[in-house]
């Protein structure tokens, strides 16, 4: 149903022209006639020899020194020829970073959105380009937010999208739920809706989140989301020595002029950490999609980080995807 595609990772860190090490969670659109791409890249001190150190015990992890935004470009979107510097870093006194962008086209305009790290909390954002070098911000929501996802059209008049505010007190432990909002001019953000609870992921246990903006069918907006299981019994690894966390794919359907409301969702993960990129990086088993592309055949691109480490593509047919979405949630 779902394939990986064989010229997976379709981007790591050796194919990147400037100091780069974990290149995932990408961002991923059509525009004007080939597919672009945002990336995100923690560049990493040390190399393949640092890492081999530090398995055996004889140096710290390498740790991120800086995280950058990368463009590149494909004409099948499969191989990418990839810009010859970082297209967007943030770092001031009060910005640690930018990262996880997600790109939705608007108007015949692209809009990024992404997480940023304040010393005050995390916040989501919303961006616009036209070249993919300027970036206006449009809006900044207050911490802690992230993994806005834009939707490519206004649904009664208004701009919409999916978004992941993390309560600390209110909800106990990692429990963050997928949240929605409106705006009348992707400035200002309100009317705000819970769309899904974790307790309704019968494959999550810990906290859940949006992934790529979603695409239109005659059903529904179809859209992926992230969820995670933890075991703190059980140490995954990678590269973070104490990584007890897995990361799956989820898929949805949403109403068409209500997306607030779950037409169907999926009972199984869409995707879980099988091939040896999703199994074994910096984090291990963390599947993260951030680009979802629908073809006039039918086939539906989903792109997504692999272990924190690469970049992937599957690929499927999108009868096939509307066919997974069959378990009712919430219906209002
Ligand atoms: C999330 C984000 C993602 C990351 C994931 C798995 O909380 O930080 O950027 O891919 O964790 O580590």
């Amino acid at each position: 149903m779902i394939t990986r595609h064989p010229s997976n990772p379709i981007l790591q860190g050796k194919d990147i022209p400037y100091p780069a090490s974990l290149i995932f969670n990408a961002g991923v659109a059509k525009f004007e006639g080939r597919y672009v791409m945002i990336f995100r890249n923690d560049a990493c001190e040390g190399n393949e020899d640092s890492w081999k150190e530090w398995r055996e015990g004889k140096r710290e992890l390498p740790a991120p020194f800086e995280t950058n935004l990368g463009f590149a470009t494909s004409q099948d979107g499969v191989r990418w020829e990839v810009a010859p510097k970082p297209c967007w870093k943030v770092k001031t006194d009060e910005i640690l970073r930018v990262y996880d962008p997600r790109i939705t086209i608007i108007e015949g305009v692209p809009h990024i959105c992404f997480a940023m790290d304040t010393r005050h909390g995390v916040r989501g954002g919303i961006a616009r380009t036209t070249d993919f070098s300027n970036f206006e911000i449009l809006s900044l929501s207050t911490p802690d937010n992230r993994n806005m996802v834009l939707f490519p059209e206004k649904i009664a008049g208004r701009y919409f999208r999916l978004e992941r505010p993390f309560p600390v007190y209110s909800r106990g432990r990692d429990r963050f739920d997928i949240w929605s909002g409106f705006s009348p001019d992707l400035r200002y953000w309100g009317d705000h809706e819970l769309v899904l609870g974790v307790e309704d992921v019968p494959f999550a246990n810990d906290k859940i989140g949006p992934a790529a903006p979603p695409i239109k069918t005659a059903k529904g907006w179809l859209t992926t989301f992230h969820s995670v299981r933890r075991d703190p019994e059980v140490n995954l690894g990678g590269w973070e020595k104490s990584w007890t966390k897995r990361y799956d794919a989820g898929i949805m359907l949403l109403d068409l002029e209500n997306p607030t409301r779950i037409v169907g969702m999926s009972k199984q993960p869409l995707l879980s950490g099988e091939a040896p990129y999703e199994r074994h990086g910096f984090r291990n088993d963390v599947i993260f999609p951030g680009g979802m592309i629908l073809e006039d055949s039918g086939e539906v691109k989903i792109y997504y980080g692999a272990a924190d480490a690469v970049e992937a593509l599957a690929t499927a047919h999108v009868d096939d995807l509307l066919k997974l979405c069959t378990e009712p949630r919430f219906a209002k």
